[in-house]
This record gives structure tokens, C-alpha cells and sequence, in this order.
């Protein structure tokens, strides 16, 4: 069922867009899943008090990570080096105690950022739904239970190991409805002076970028500082650190702490002040957001039907969880791409969610370039565009639709 009360502070909502009806965004399937797929009606909506835009409808957590998930961190080479330098500035830090301290990460995926600690020695916790990559890290030494985060299980983790140092997570808090649960329990997680750490994709570059891709079953939430420094405040903590972050297309670190133990640092200020700035505490600001997406939308599906009437061969480039957003949104089909290439085992021979084009290994985007190729993973271009320079001295030419479409 679709809720019209904000998650944080039972507040109205303003609707702000209707996607219409998305499958999952890691729901790929075979041929004979095609006729029970699910999908639901995808729309977000803002609250004025809790400045927290979210979904209005989000499938279960069950639906979404189980067994069979689809996303391995380790995809991405870029990804893994940013996971060890942030877990070097968290060893680095004040933050962590000197004397055997204790790291959990919430949504630990296939180790990629708790093996930097693992391997140093570190006493560690890793909490991982998802069976499949929890075993992943299991597999690499890191202790792993597969288990949602819940206040219980912090009750349950202080029982057994006792209170945490530090509390991280990379793009999993936005990706959890019952917020406030979970921020109840980081509370009681944190030891006196610890910190909880978190990164996610970023509200501020989504507006600004028009990426309204990142908005898929799996974030319920885009965060702002605005909105993660009213959430925690609501239960005796604080924002005291942001930091930009290149990943995702643009993210936000996010350091938070119990109320009155640490100096709260001058980008905090810097960057509420940038979001008032910007609009972020008003909903007029996704009125505009709103005709934005809608005019990627029409760029889009003009320029894929324009080169296929001209006979051009397309194929996407990464089968993204977040290109089911814009290709179910935009209604592109294999009548306009004719493959998606992605180097994840599990996703080929499988068709995209939705729209049901066809999931191929890397090889065929190198044996059969096409001549144009939509770079679905834009977040990654650097990484692939360097890795696969061959293509554009070949005559092949790349698609983009972030900021704005265009081809490149
Ligand atoms: P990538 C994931 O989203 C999922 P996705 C998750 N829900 C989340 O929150 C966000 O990250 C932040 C492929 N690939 O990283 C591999 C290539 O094929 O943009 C993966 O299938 N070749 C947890 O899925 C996919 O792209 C390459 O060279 O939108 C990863 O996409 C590279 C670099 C990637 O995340």
C-alpha cells in the first residue's frame, strides 16, 4: 500500500512524480518469469517538516534482497579503492578508539569495504541480508551474520560483543523504510564517543543533475543534510561532519555522533546553507526537478528513435539498477537497444527488468560493437571510457543522459 505520511515524522506529503508501474530494480529474470514479474506503482513524495524526499510505495525488503541479489560492489575496480580510502580515513580518524576497537557495517555487501579492516586485525561485524554476498564475505574471513538491522538485533549485537566505535554503512541507509528503527539503534550501538558513518547517493546532485535515476525500489530515500540532520536530532544526535563524494554520480559521507560530544565541524553549516540555497527545504523545488526528468524523458526517447530510423545498431552499456528506472520510465525496449552488457555472472543470459532486453556478457559488446552504446553506469563513465577507449577510436560513440542527453 501507498503511504501519504513522511517515515521520519508522520507528516503530509506533497507528491512530487510519478514514475508509473517500475519493476524491481535488480529484478532480473529469465524468459519463463516473464508472465509472474512483479511491479509496482513508483512515486515519490517530499515532506516540508522532515525535508526527506521518498517513495510512497516501497516493495518488501524481502522482495528486494534475498538469496539471489544481483548487485556485487566488487563490480566496479573505482568502487573497491574507494572503500579502502575510506576505511583509511576511518583508521586514521579521532573517532577510532586505540584500544581494540570495535567496526560494524551495516550492509557490508560482499566484504568490499570491511575486508580493509579484516585484514588489519580489527574486531568487526558485518550485517548482510542478502544470503548470496554475505556468504561472499564470509568466504574472505570477515564476520558476517545475514540478518536485517533492526533496534533488536543492536540490542542483541551490545549483549553479545558489546557497544561500537564506529557504525558504517555505504549506500544502505537510504535504501531502509523503517528509518527510525534503525537510528534507534545505532543510538544504542554507539559507545559514548562513537560515530556512526554513512555515505549515499545525494539529493543536492540528483536535483541539480536531474539523475532522477537513482529514485528505484531499493531507495526508499534520496538524503539531503537538511534531512539526516533533522532525523538524527529527533533522537539525541547529531550531524557533525559532511563530505562530498564523487561516487554514485554524486554522494554524501555523513558523520554523526551523540548530542554534545564532539565539535560540530563548519562544513555541516557550509552545506545546510548551499541546500537552502538550492531549495532543498521546499517543495516548489521539485515542481521544477519534476519537468526536468520529463524533459530527459522526451530528449531521450527522441534521440534512440531518431538513430534507429537512420538503422543504427544501440546496445547499453552496464545493466544498472538504476537504468530500470529510466528504461521502464522512458518505455525503451529491445525495439530501440538491442543488448545491455554487464560483467556480472548472474545477470546474464537474463532479460532487464520490465523491458526485458537481454542481459549479455562483455564479450559481445567487444566481438559485436555497436554504433552507438547508452553508457548506463554514467556514474562509472571515467573508469569505462578509459577502459574501453578502442570502442570511440573504432567509430563507436557513447550516449549520456546525465546531466543532459546528449552524445558524446
Ligand atoms: P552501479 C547499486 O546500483 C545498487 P547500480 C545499490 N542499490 C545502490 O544503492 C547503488 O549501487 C548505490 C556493471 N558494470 O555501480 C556491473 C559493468 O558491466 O552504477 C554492475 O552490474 N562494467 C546497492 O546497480 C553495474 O554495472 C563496468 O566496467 O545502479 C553496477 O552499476 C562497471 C564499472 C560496471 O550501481
Amino acid at each position: 500500500m501507498a503511504i501519504n505520511l513522511c517515515r521520519v515524522n508522520g507528516s503530509n506529503l506533497t507528491k512530487v512524480l510519478d514514475f508509473g508501474m517500475q519493476p524491481l530494480g535488480n529484478g532480473f529474470i529469465t524468459e519463463d518469469q516473464k508472465l509472474g514479474e512483479y511491479f509496482f506503482r513508483m512515486e515519490i513524495g517530499y515532506s516540508e517538516t522532515s525535508m526527506m524526499l521518498q517513495l510512497l510505495k516501497q516493495p518488501s525488503p524481502e522482495k528486494m534482497f534475498h538469496d539471489h541479489y544481483a548487485f556485487y560492489s566488487s563490480t566496479s575496480k573505482y568502487m573497491a579503492n574507494h572503500f579502502k580510502s575510506f576505511a583509511e580515513d576511518v583508521i586514521s580518524s579521532v573517532y577510532l578508539n586505540k584500544d581494540d576497537p570495535f567496526i560494524i557495517e551495516l550492509g557490508c555487501n560482499d566484504g568490499i569495504m570491511l575486508k580493509n579492516f579484516s585484514q588489519l586485525g580489527f574486531r568487526h561485524l558485518g550485517i548482510e541480508p542478502s544470503i548470496n554476498v554475505a556468504q561472499e564475505a564470509n568466504k574472505q574471513g570477515i564476520q558476517t551474520v545475514s540478518k536485517f538491522f533492526t533496534e533488536e538485533l543492536a540490542r542483541d549485537i551490545v549483549d553479545g560483543q558489546g557497544q561500537a566505535d564506529v557504525f558504517l554503512a555505504a549506500n544502505v541507509m537510504c535504501h531502509i523504510p523503517d528509518i527510525v528503527n534503525v537510528v534507534r539503534g545505532i543510538s544504542l550501538l554507539l559507545k559514548p564517543t562513537g560515530v556512526a558513518i554513512f555515505e549515499d547517493p545525494y539529493l543536492g546532485d540528483v536535483v541539480a543533475k536531474t539523475s532522477y535515476d537513482q529514485i528505484y525500489d531499493e531507495h526508499v530515500f534520496l538524503f539531503s543534510g537538511l534531512s539526516i540532520r533533522y532525523l538524527f536530532g529527533r533522537y539525541d544526535m547529531e550531524l557533525i561532519d559532511v563530505l562530498p563524494q564523487k561516487t554514485h554520480g554524486g554522494s554524501m559521507r555523513y558523520v554523526i555522533a551523540h548530542k554534545n560530544t564532539y565539535a560540530i565541524k563548519e562544513s555541516v553549516k557550509k552545506l545546510i546553507d548551499a541546500e537552502r540555497f538550492q531549495g532543498l527545504d521546499h517543495s516548489e523545488t521539485f515542481d521544477l526537478f519534476r519537468n526536468n526528468v520529463e524533459k530527459s524523458k522526451a530528449d531521450l526517447v527522441k534521440l534512440l528513435k531518431a538513430l534507429k530510423a537512420q538503422g543504427k545498431k544501440i546496445a547499453g552499456y552496464a545493466a544498472t539498477s538504476k537504468s530500470t528506472t529510466v528504461l521502464n520510465y522512458c518505455g525503451i525496449g529491445a525495439d530501440l537497444v538491442d543488448y545491455i552488457c554487464d560483467t556480472t555472472p548472474i545477470k546474464q543470459g537474463k532479460l532487464s527488468p520490465g523491458m526485458h532486453i537481454p542481459i549479455v556478457p562483455h564479450e559481445i559488446f567487444k566481438n559485436e560493437p555497436p554504433d552507438y552504446a547508452i553508457l548506463l553506469a554514467w556514474n562509472h563513465a571515467e573508469e569505462i571510457m578509459t577502459k574501453e577507449a578502442d570502442y570511440v577510436l573504432n567509430g563507436g560513440k557513447w550516449i549520456i543522459h546525465v546531466p543532459e542527453v546528449k552524445i558524446i
